[in-house]
């Protein structure tokens, strides 16, 4: 399920879900990054089902060229938290979507983390997984002129698509 973007260069984001169930969510993630055009890879490694696959991946991610790293996990997700007790790149979490109890279960697994290791967590879902990609390109964006640059047109375009939805209620007559 390892795909990348722009196949001849290394990934340097690395999408990992704890279950493909998480994958319908995580396309949102995907989207953006094939937008960009960051190279990535994507992942499906359980912290409870493979932790030795979890263990192995955490402690090589930098040493492969990774710079950031998306965990999305749902229910007692604890996954973001596992990845990142394990290496020092930055990783952010996006709790899943639960049938039992909506995604606050994820949420709370996620973002709770103790003092000493930190796991960005986005929102719940696909608004989650939609910015935790725009949050990667922010931090890689810090040392990259030309994600910078896209990131302020993107910016640039929704100002524009509100202003242009601004007009068009201020215009309807019904
Ligand atoms: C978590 O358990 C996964 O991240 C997924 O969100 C949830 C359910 O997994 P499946 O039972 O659908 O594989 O580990």
């Amino acid at each position: 399920m390892s795909q990348a973007a722009t196949p001849n260069l290394p990934p340097v984001v690395a999408i990992v879900m704890g279950s493909k169930s998480d994958f319908e969510i995580m396309k949102e993630c995907k989207k953006v990054l094939v937008e960009f055009n960051v190279p990535h890879e994507v992942r499906v490694i359980s912290a409870h089902r493979t932790p030795d696959r979890a263990y192995a991946f955490a402690v090589g991610a930098e040493e492969q060229g990774l710079k950031v790293i998306i965990a999305a996990a749902g229910k007692a997700a604890h996954l973001a938290g596992v990845l990142a007790a394990m290496t020092t790149l930055p990783v952010l979490g996006v709790p899943m979507t639960t049938s039992d109890l909506g995604g606050l279960d994820s949420l709370l697994s996620m973002v709770q983390m103790p003092a000493g290791i930190p796991v960005g967590t986005t929102a719940i879902g696909k608004a989650g997984a939609k910015n935790a990609a725009l949050l990667s390109l922010a931090i890689l964006a810090l040392s990259d002129p030309r994600l910078r640059d896209a990131l302020k047109a993107y910016r640039a375009n929704m100002r524009a698509e509100v202003e242009a939805a601004d007009a068009e209620v201020q215009a309807s007559t019904v």
